[in-house]
């Protein structure tokens, strides 16, 4: 059992682990940048370790300052959180090689589902449902139209090396086929180095559900049902919640097992998010996040239990201290994330706070690093607090949002929890009748904010 962990990474995130740490006796090493010094995760560490400068790749991305940090402090694990080194095999292969132990999956998983083809080709043989498209990578534009001709048009060309929504084009008809696939070909290269793509049939008006699953690594695994997040902006969500609006609990068990026994049959380990389209009562695989994720409290909300808690206790060679019979879904919960930009435009809004204060009470959970007179500093994500709200069914869950964004105090910059108050006056949020377009083309018509 470890006695020490590393978080590398700020922010919630980072209290996050720190709170589960401290719960299991866990001693916890807090990392940060020069610009992190008076940030909360560093004050609420047993220990820290500045690690360099303000840039993300000379800080909370440079795998000898982290390992180095790891060695003076003798931490064993090294949990990333989210973003930052999360999904970077590379750095897991590192960690291993110290000998010490990645708090998440392993390198082998991490590169399997950072490649998406190989994500896709893998989850197809595992009987998950996945949008049709090219077998593999399309190496021509040849290819490219002939496929597409086949499956007919809309058609979506995507990176290999992509995901969340980077190095994707659309292609409405044949005339727009060979500028999309160029261009996703070069923006791949460009961002990626490698200009590998792949070809899929477009869906129109799809959900975006995704199912928490985790395993422990020894060929059990389970899941804890859907989250959707269709609510995003820009491939940022914005709005999360579970269960999902349109999800019963028999498509919810139906699909939870497919998930759940894919990643048995591959002995995955840890928390990980199969994120699928959801259109017309069918489900189609688009990628595997191999992490935590920031949306992971709407699904502890419902289920009551702390994800964080069981990826150390993986990471340790336990068992999970749950299997499927015991994971009973209890109501509904909703999560805002609040971030430090102003609206109408989420222009990033960095700068000191000058009164915070937490919204409380039944069914509330504030996740922030905030606190009265801190700085945010302008280096990294704009994201400072997630709420989250839970009640016995939707309605209740929203009342209750509305009730803890009307106690919320964050005075001295601009954020986004306006937007939310905004929302929750929706007919069709009220009624989560919405898609992944829903939100764009709304604030696209102009609303009050
Ligand atoms: C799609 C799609 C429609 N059809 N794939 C965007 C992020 C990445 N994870 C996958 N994405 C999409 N893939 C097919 N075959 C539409 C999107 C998409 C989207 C997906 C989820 C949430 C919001 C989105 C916004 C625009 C496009």
């Amino acid at each position: 059992m470890f006695d020490k962990i590393l978080i590398a990474n700020r922010g919630e995130i980072a209290l996050r682990v720190i709170r589960a740490c401290r719960e299991m006796g866990i001693r916890s090493v807090a990392v940060h940048s020069t610009a992190d010094a008076d940030a909360m995760h560093v004050r609420m560490a047993d220990e820290s370790v500045c690690i360099g400068p303000p840039p993300s790749p000379d800080s909370y991305l440079s795998i000898p300052s982290i390992i180095s940090a790891c060695e003076i402090t003798g931490a064993q694990a090294i949990h990333p959180g989210y973003g930052f080194l999360s999904e970077n095999a590379r750095f897991v292969q590192i960690v291993e090689d110290h000998g010490l132990t990645f708090i998440g999956p392993s390198a082998e998983h991490i590169r399997m589902m950072g490649d998406k083809i190989t994500a896709k080709e893998t989850m197809k043989a595992l009987g998950v449902p996945c949008v049709p498209g090219s077998e593999g990578g399309v190496p021509d534009v040849e290819t490219a139209r002939k496929l597409a001709g086949d499956m007919g048009y809309p058609v979506i060309v995507k990176a290999t090396a992509g995901g969340g929504g980077r190095g994707m084009k659309l292609a409405k008809t044949a005339d727009d086929l060979e500028r999309a696939f160029q261009t996703a070909r070069a923006e791949a290269k460009a961002a990626f180095g490698n200009d590998e793509v792949y070809i899929e049939k477009y869906l129109q008006k799809p959900r975006h559900i995704e199912i928490q699953v985790f395993g422990d690594g020894q060929g059990r695994a389970v899941h804890l049902g859907e989250r959707d997040c269709s609510l995003q902006r820009r491939h940022q969500k914005v709005l999360e919640e579970a269960p999902g609006p349109a999800i019963d609990a028999e498509t919810r068990a139906r699909i939870g097992k497919i998930c759940a026994d894919a990643v048995a049959r591959i002995n995955y380990r840890g928390a990980g998010t199969i994120e699928f389209l959801y259109e017309d009562g069918e489900f189609y695989f688009i990628e595997m996040n191999t992490r935590l994720q920031v949306e992971h409290p709407v699904t502890e909300a419902i289920f009551g239990v702390d994800l964080v808690r069981e990826q150390i206790r993986v990471a340790e060679g336990r068992p999970l201290s749950f299997d499927q019979d015991d994971l009973v879904l209890n109501g509904h919960a909703v999560e805002v994330r609040i971030n430090a930009e102003r609206l109408p435009n989420f222009a990033p809004c960095p700068g000191r706070i000058t009164a915070y204060h937490a919204p409380g009470g039944l069914g509330v959970r504030m996740d922030s690093a905030l606190y009265d007179g801190y700085s945010i500093p302008p280096y990294y994500d704009s994201l400072i607090g997630k709420l989250i709200v839970h009640g016995r069914d939707r309605g209740e869950a929203l009342a209750r949002l509305d009730r803890a964004l009307g106690e919320l105090i964050v005075d001295g910059i601009d954020t986004t929890a306006p937007l939310f108050r905004a929302l929750l006056l929706e007919p069709d949020i009220q009624k989560g009748n919405y898609n992944i377009h829903w939100l764009e083309r709304w604030l696209e018509a102009g609303p009050d904010l």
